[in-house]
């Protein structure tokens, strides 16, 4: 059933052909669904793709409310997904594709006391349900990977303190489309850390030195159009941006 369900969201993403949720023919629990996430992740792998780190989802109660779900979820990032800034995303690779802006850290060790943030940066996660109508159950979104579909990252600088209300814009063309604050990842983007290590622990998802967390968005997310320039900035951390082409890409 695992490797059934994983086939299914695997075929929607490189077929570009949103898929009916898994929750509809079946009981799925959260342990399943994190067993199909799992399937997915090892099967970017094994076509060459290399871990980079995990995401949250919903830390943001705005975001969750959005999506009709409530409790905080986590996926994984690989290689294949990743931007670098200011460079162009297709459009092509994608089947309903939707952008947030993030904060991100870079973790180092675990000394005991859970990963130190070596540091921290401004990231867009775009996100691309496999699911018809982007919609689903909790258990759904997780098997999906937690919509995971492509990240880009700003400029790394050192953690910074106080990162509890900074000011989050996302910006296409130029125009304001979502504004929030910090303050809506789990009170504190810093939170994301301890919520991260329980979840990845839970899961058994591997945390090494050098993995890139995103705490989650700050803001609902904006579709993306082709053609369009796209700008995450946080307060005082500066800002990641990418323009969206309409090509025929493959799967990111
Ligand atoms: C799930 C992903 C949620 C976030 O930042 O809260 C997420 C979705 O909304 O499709 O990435
Ligand atoms: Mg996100």
């Amino acid at each position: 059933m695992i490797e059934d369900f994983a086939t299914r969201l695997d075929e929607a993403a490189t077929t570009r052909t949103p898929c009916a949720q898994l929750s509809a023919g079946h009981d799925l629990s959260l342990d399943d669904a994190y067993a199909v996430q799992r399937e997915l992740a090892g099967r970017r792998l094994a076509r060459g793709e290399r871990e980079y780190g995990v995401k949250l989802g919903f830390t943001s109660k705005t975001k969750a409310a959005q999506m009709g779900v409530s409790d905080v979820i986590i996926g994984r990032l690989t290689s294949g997904m990743v931007l670098a800034d200011g460079d162009e995303l297709d459009l092509g690779g994608f089947l309903h594709p939707r952008c947030e802006p993030e904060v991100a850290f870079r973790l180092g060790e675990d000394t005991g006391h859970g990963p130190v943030v070596e540091a921290v940066a401004p990231a867009v996660e775009v996100i691309d349900s496999r699911y018809r109508d982007f919609k689903f159950s909790l258990a759904d979104v997780v098997a999906d990977n937690t919509s995971a579909a492509a990240v880009v990252l700003g400029p790394w600088r050192s953690p910074a303190a106080g990162l509890d209300n900074r000011g989050v814009l996302l910006e296409v063309d130029g125009r304001l489309a979502c504004a929030g604050s910090t303050a809506a990842i789990l009170g504190d983007p810093l939170r994301a850390i301890p919520a991260a290590v329980r979840l990845a622990r839970r899961y058994g998802i591997p945390l090494p030195a050098g993995t890139v967390l995103l705490a989650g968005a700050a803001t609902p997310a904006v579709a993306l159009r082709a053609g369009t320039h796209v700008s995450a900035t946080v307060s005082g951390l500066g800002r990641a941006r990418f323009s969206v082409t309409p090509g025929q890409g493959g799967q990111r």
